[in-house]
């Protein structure tokens, strides 16, 4: 009877979990992203954890984990270094991502432009991304010399790119360390991964028949007025 009770309360209380990569060039501002998302989270929700100071932040040699639950959603966010050298371990979380963020500098000359270009090209291309939600996040949006997130898209090819596959797909602008942004980027990503649905069918004649992605492509972000915790 105990069990039976106890397998109720956590079936109850259980929620859907999606797992976010955020990936991007070194210095994108990926790390400072994901602690803002739970400096403002933490504002919402007094007393919870939060992140550390934005101006403390080193470059990520590994990975860094965040867990914010979004209304009856468990958000796993994975922020993977971005140094050329560690992008090669980048590929072993694509197999159970739920969506991706790609955050690019705004304010990047052309040549690490053209580098995040053909990162991002990269990504649309693997197979174990087909079908992923993707949000193109143009951060740095405060800096003085920044290009807009049209310009950026521009030079990226990626919404044409996202078009042509049918793809679920965002370009926002964004400022990681004002926060500006930040709360429309995850909302976005959660409710893009939420509609996509579980991975492994995803391919099948069930996620096919289920609208595919097409439907969330380029989605206006809910209202600000659902529950947002850090866990
Ligand atoms: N002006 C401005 N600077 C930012 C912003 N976001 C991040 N930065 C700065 O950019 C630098 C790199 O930020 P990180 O968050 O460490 O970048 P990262 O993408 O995690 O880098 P790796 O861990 O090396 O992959 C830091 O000096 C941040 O303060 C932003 O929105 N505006
Ligand atoms: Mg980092």
């Amino acid at each position: 009877m105990f069990s039976l009770l106890s397998n109720f309360f956590t079936w109850l209380f259980s929620k859907n979990e999606v797992h976010i990569l955020v990936l991007g060039l070194d210095a994108a501002g990926k790390t400072t992203f994901i602690e803002q998302s739970k400096t403002i989270i933490r504002r919402r929700a007094p007393g919870a954890g939060g992140g550390v100071p934005l101006d403390r932040i080193p470059p990520t040699v590994g990975l860094n984990i965040a867990r914010i639950d979004v209304d009856s959603t468990r958000v796993i966010m994975w922020d993977l270094g971005g140094q050329t050298m560690l992008r090669s371990i980048w590929s072993k979380y694509y197999a159970e991502a739920n969506g991706l963020i790609f955050v690019v500098d705004s304010c990047s000359p052309p040549e690490r432009f053209d580098e995040a270009r053909d990162t991002l090209r990269g990504l649309l291309a693997h197979p174990e991304l087909d079908r992923v939600p993707f949000l193109l996040c143009c951060n740095k949006q405060d800096s003085m010399n920044s290009h807009s997130s049209v310009e950026i898209d521009k030079l990226m090819g990626f919404v044409s790119s996202c078009q042509q596959q049918n793809r679920a797909h965002r370009v926002q602008p964004m400022s990681a360390l004002t926060g500006a942004g930040v709360e429309d980027t995850v909302r976005w990503i959660v409710d893009a991964a939420n509609a996509m649905g579980p991975r492994k069918p995803a391919s099948s004649a069930a996620a096919a028949a289920s609208g595919g992605t097409s439907a969330t492509a380029n989605r206006t972000p809910p209202g600000n007025n659902r529950a947002i915790v850090v866990s």
